[in-house]
């Protein structure tokens, strides 16, 4: 009993924390922050158009260790090792670290001390979740920066394509995301790059009797052992995560499953699972019905564990607590 509302008690705390949060808490502080975002956001992308996806991943990194908090910007020191230098964290983009510097400066500008880095984030990885065609949806602003950031944080709190859908839905679950939720996330992977390595044991000599995961369509998996044959040497070569429209935002990842082009074994697995099989058929068949689901987890996502008051500050560099 006591427990019990103990427990209820501290998801009252939380909830009051993400409710704290509203969609215009910089109109009279800082007018000009939409427009600063969407114009640094544009000038991003079209400069280096690998932005979109490497700051949708980091946001969603960001979010799922120890909450939106913009602890993964933080930099390690000779003293901490932060959260972006764990070995999960499959050398996460540079880009989007760049846009979110990019921003802060301009913001720092015109509104010194005021716009948290956690905010510059989430709204940066909507606005480019819009550039590629996907849905809108809102964010509320007013997250604090967090005070932690340590790479010994991250393992267990970031999905690996190894693990079994069990695992995954258990990792979802336990930040608040039902099945359906966590397959309409995973459209993220509508956009963006994987390293070979991420599916290379997938591919090569991956039974006695057959080279590739018979989950693959063979054709597919001829092209990925071909686009990958230099990745022991050159560990940076990749592929897109969706080879129909690698560039656009749309529901083609959901179209692919069931023929076999999932590229990492969590993709293949979101169709092979007959939990999560259902959700992707419907996406597949109706973008509207996955644009919906996207945009309201992405709100979901975008309030997981966030900070306000004095449980954050506003970090005067993003990658250095204050
Ligand atoms: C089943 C759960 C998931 C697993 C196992 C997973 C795993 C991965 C892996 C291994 C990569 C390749 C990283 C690299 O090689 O650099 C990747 C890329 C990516 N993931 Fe996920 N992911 C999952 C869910 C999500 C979700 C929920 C989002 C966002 C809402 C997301 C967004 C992305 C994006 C945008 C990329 C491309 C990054 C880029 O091009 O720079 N993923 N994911
Ligand atoms: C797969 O097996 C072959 C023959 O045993 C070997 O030559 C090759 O290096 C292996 N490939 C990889 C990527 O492990
Ligand atoms: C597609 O999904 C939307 C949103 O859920 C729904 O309103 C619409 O009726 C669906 N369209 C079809 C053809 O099923
Ligand atoms: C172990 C590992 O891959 N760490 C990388 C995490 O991401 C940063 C980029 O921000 C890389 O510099 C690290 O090497």
């Amino acid at each position: 009993m006591a427990l019990s509302l103990l427990l209820l008690f501290l998801s009252l705390l939380t909830l009051s924390h993400s409710e704290q949060l509203t969609l215009n808490y910089y109109r009279k502080s800082c007018p000009k922050f939409e427009q600063i975002m969407q114009d640094t956001v544009t000038n991003k992308q079209i400069t280096s158009p690998t932005t979109a996806a490497a700051s949708l991943r980091l946001f969603f990194h960001d979010c799922l260790v120890g909450g939106c908090d913009a602890s993964v910007l933080v930099s390690s020191t000779p003293f901490n090792s932060a959260e972006r230098d764990a070995d999960v964290n499959l050398s996460l983009p540079g880009d989007a670290f760049d846009l979110v510097v990019r921003a802060k400066t301009a913001l720092e500008l015109a509104c010194p001390d005021t716009v948290s880095c956690a905010d510059i984030l989430a709204v940066a990885a909507r606005n480019l979740v819009i550039m590629m065609g996907g849905p809108y949806y809102a964010v509320k602003l007013g997250r604090k920066d967090g005070f932690i950031s340590k790479s010994t944080l991250v393992e267990g709190n970031i999905p690996k394509p190894t693990m079994s859908m069990t695992q995954l839905i258990k990792l979802f679950a336990s930040k608040g995301f039902a099945i359906q939720e966590m397959v309409a996330l995973t459209g993220a992977h509508t956009i963006g790059f994987s390293h070979c390595s991420e599916f290379s044991t997938y591919i090569y000599n991956y039974t006695k009797n057959s080279p590739s995961d018979p989950s693959y369509n063979p054709r597919y998996a001829d092209g990925l052992r071909k686009a990958c044959a230099d990745y022991q040497s050159n560990p940076t070569t990749s592929v897109f995560n969706d080879i129909m429209t690698p560039n656009k935002f749309d529901n083609a990842y959901f179209q692919s499953l069931p023929r076999g082009l999932g590229l990492l074994s969590s993709d293949r697995a979101l169709y092979s699972d007959l939990r999560t099989r259902p959700y992707v058929e419907n996406y597949a068949a109706n973008q509207t019905s996955f644009f919906e689901a996207f945009g309201r987890a992405m709100e979901k996502l975008s309030l997981v564990g966030v900070k306000t008051g004095r449980g954050g500050e506003i970090r005067r560099r993003c990658d250095a607590i204050n």
